[in-house]
């Protein structure tokens, strides 16, 4: 069943298989080029310092980072290496292009890395100055069981499996919606080789 035959919100949009096996190897080899640049960092909750089972690292201009004492921001390097986060790749400018129905290009790719124990609780994208334009996603790898809700943190919601090459694109009523990884089903992929689920989100930080 597909968001829409759901229920979901409008301005949710979903391109099953949007990138194609040959088409995911591009992005899987880009990928592994932006985190040899800027390797994937453990993010941690702000205030608490417990940190979060997925791993991530950015592409773009400015990058989403969080850690104990800073919180969630956005900011133009890695928080380890102190370098400039690399550019995003041609075929997710591409893909942003073709779907976002936003006229200026995204300022950040946000790269998560999935183990297969990974997982990402239920939450709210608002750290952006921006919420005119979508977020744009991209799953690579191992299929995994998403769940979106509503506006609201107690607005009913509902779970759907996303699978390798499949784009969603939250906009307008859909962009500040409740969503999270509840599991990965590990091994229903042969696309990265030591298994596990790469999520890619384009964004617009500020308008
Ligand atoms: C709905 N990532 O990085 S992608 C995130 O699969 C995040 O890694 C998940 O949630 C992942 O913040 C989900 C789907 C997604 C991303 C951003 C959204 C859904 C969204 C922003 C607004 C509404
Ligand atoms: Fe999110």
């Amino acid at each position: 069943m597909t968001p829409a035959e759901r229920g979901l919100a409008p301005g949710l949009r979903y391109f099953p298989d949007r990138f194609d096996r040959a088409a995911q190897e591009v992005l899987v080899a880009a990928i592994r080029a932006v985190v040899a640049e800027a390797p994937l960092f453990m993010p941690r909750m702000p205030k608490t310092g417990k940190p979060m089972s997925v791993r991530m690292t950015n592409c773009g201009s400015l990058g989403w980072v969080t850690d104990k004492d800073g919180g969630y921001r956005y900011q133009p390097t890695h928080p380890e290496t102190g370098r400039p986060w690399p550019a995003i790749p041609d075929p997710l400018l591409a893909l942003w292009d073709a779907v976002s129905g936003y006229d200026k290009p995204p300022e950040a790719c946000l790269v998560n890395f999935y183990d297969p124990d990974a997982k990402m609780g239920l939450h709210q994208d608002r750290d952006e100055n921006e919420f005119a334009a979508p977020v744009v996603s991209v799953s690579l790898g191992d299929q995994c069981l998403f769940r979106v809700g509503g506006v609201s943190r107690s607005d009913p919601t509902r779970s759907f499996r996303l699978s390798s090459g499949d784009v969603f694109v939250f906009g307008g009523e859909s962009r500040l919606i409740f969503h999270g990884v509840d599991r990965i089903y590990p091994g229903t992929s042969t696309l990265l080789k030591n298994g596990g689920r790469i999520n890619l989100t384009l964004r617009r930080v500020n308008p």
